[in-house]
């Protein structure tokens, strides 16, 4: 096996790269690799190698379709090519494209979502999204004046990410502890977090906790917007399929010796958001509504789905 598609999967893994949108690119690039340091002859061998790979890649981690959309996104028509240098050449080329693609689309995003953003707003904004960071960034460099309480978000506590993002770009921050959300809501007139999947139902999965900040959210009447590249749309979602949640290890809530061994532990880390909770998707294509997903998913994959 590539020791490039190893040594980027366990780094997924481990969280090491992190983020949706980070793991999409480093899968594609994953790929990449695998091409370039590709020197065999039989595109048989070739093929059966990449399947390798690929599995490899997408088995690190479970529910952002946004790294099977970077992989699949990086191996289209490779399986169509003559040889096995014009296939290594299509790897490459599909998977520089993605990264710059997904590089442009969260530039795109920061802007639009942005002019959602007004002078004097309060935000809350829930784990370690780059997507929601750069939106709340724009606006601030924009000359708004906005304050903004990032959650905590535990186990893995990637709010301490978030308010050094945002602290490094002079926007005053507050961290707060997960169960201080709703408290918390009173002060806020926004919440923009990122996404891992959207279903074709328009349902988000983003960090665990992100169902309880929009439930508080909109018991508060606060407006609560999803900040996605179009690839976080699962397109396995649109055949039916269901996001997998994953669990991590206990270790990440747990010490040893804390807890009797009898007590059971369950960790998981992402949690699903229904559409009626969510008053827009700010993508690269604009501000969307929940409802529109179906429609962008098919025009994207639909004929494509319809082959395989
Ligand atoms: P960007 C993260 O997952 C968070 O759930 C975050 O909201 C989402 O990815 C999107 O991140 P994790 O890798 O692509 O921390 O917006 O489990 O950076």
């Amino acid at each position: 096996m590539d020791q490039n598609v190893v040594s980027i999967s366990q780094d997924i893994r481990d969280m090491k790269i992190r983020g949706a949108g980070r793991i999409a690119r480093a899968g594609a690039t994953a790929v990449c690799r695998f091409a370039e340091g590709y020197s065999g002859t039989d595109l048989t061998s070739f093929s059966r190698d990449l399947d390798d790979a690929v599995k490899v890649i997408l088995d690190s981690r479970p529910t952002a379709v946004s790294l099977w959309n970077g992989v699949h996104a990086s191996i289209k028509g490779v399986k169509e090519a003559s040889g096995v240098e014009e296939a290594k050449e299509i790897l490459i080329r599909n998977s520089n494209e993605f990264i710059a693609e997904s590089n442009e689309a969260v530039q795109n995003i920061a802007r639009i979502g942005a002019k959602r953003i007004e002078d004097g707003d309060t935000i809350m904004t829930h784990c370690n999204s780059s997507v929601a960071i750069g939106v709340i960034a724009e606006a601030h460099r924009q000359g708004k004046d906005i304050k903004v309480y990032a959650t905590e978000s535990r186990p893995w506590r990637q709010g301490i990410l978030t308010v050094n993002d945002l602290s490094r770009e002079g926007i005053d921050t507050t961290l707060i502890i997960d169960s201080a959300v709703r408290l918390v809501m009173k002060k806020v007139d926004k919440v923009f977090v990122g996404a891992d999947t959207i279903t074709s139902h328009g349902a988000l999965v983003n960090k665990i906790g992100t169902s309880q900040v929009a439930l508080a959210a909109k018991e508060a009447r606060v407006q609560f917007y999803v900040c996605s590249e179009t690839y976080k749309f699962s397109p396995l979602t649109l055949e039916g399929d269901l996001v997998k949640i994953e669990e991590r290890e206990i270790s990440e809530v747990v010490r040893p010796g804390e807890i009797p061994d009898s007590v059971k532990v369950f960790n998981p880390v992402f949690d699903v958001t229904p559409s009626q909770y969510i008053d827009g998707i700010i993508t690269e294509l604009g501000l969307i509504s929940p409802g529109s997903v179906y429609d962008i998913l098919e025009k994207k994959f639909g004929t494509e789905l319809m082959k395989e």
